[in-house]
């Protein structure tokens, strides 16, 4: 059986990394869509608990589970017997980037490759630090997450809770 890591912060989720989902349960048994704890970007806006409960919200699929991880990637593909790492590439700008972490990890653990996903163009330029810019000061949004998101993101920009 055929199991592929899509790893990242997904703060938040964004009709993007749903492309990329949808993309890789096409090609693979089972997905885990696992959101790194303690990541690197500072200050994320959604807790992790937020994090996992809005994209289980979001995902409506029996083959894809949602979990968190800390320490390696790597490590946490092998201790779930995930063959495949997913990540998504918007354009060159993402290259040098994913191009890296693909390396390092195959330097890591050469039993795991790296499969490059791209989203429909209409959201090749979405992100989530723009999602994030563009709902904190009141711009329209919708059509670049789900519903529930947008009203999370409102939610917290209003400090109230999610
Ligand atoms: N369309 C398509 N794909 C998209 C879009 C979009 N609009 N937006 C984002 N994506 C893709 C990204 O390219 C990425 O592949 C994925 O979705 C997740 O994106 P982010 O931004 O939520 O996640 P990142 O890039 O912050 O995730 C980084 C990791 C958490 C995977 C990385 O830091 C990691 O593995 N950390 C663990 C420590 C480790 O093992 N380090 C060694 C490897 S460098």
């Amino acid at each position: 059986m055929a199991l592929a890591i899509f790893p990242g912060s997904f703060d938040p989720i964004t009709n993007g990394h749903i492309d990329i989902i949808e993309r890789a349960q096409k090609m693979f048994d089972r997905v885990i869509v696992a959101v790194l704890m303690n990541s690197a970007k500072k200050n994320p806006l959604f807790t992790i608990e937020e994090r996992l409960t809005l994209i289980r919200r979001c995902i409506d699929s029996d083959r894809v589970e949602v979990a968190s991880f800390e320490g390696l990637l790597v490590d946490f593909a092998e201790k779930r017997k995930a063959s495949v790492i997913v990540r998504g590439l918007r354009a060159v700008s993402d290259f040098e980037y994913e191009l890296q972490m693909a390396m390092m990890n195959r330097q890591l653990n050469d039993e795991i490759e790296t499969v490059f996903l791209m989203p429909k163009t209409v959201y090749s330029y979405l992100s989530s630090r723009m999602v994030k810019e563009v709902a904190r000061l009141g711009g329209d949004i919708g059509t670049l997450v789900p519903p529930l998101i947008d009203e999370a993101l409102k939610k917290k920009f209003k400090g109230e809770p999610v």
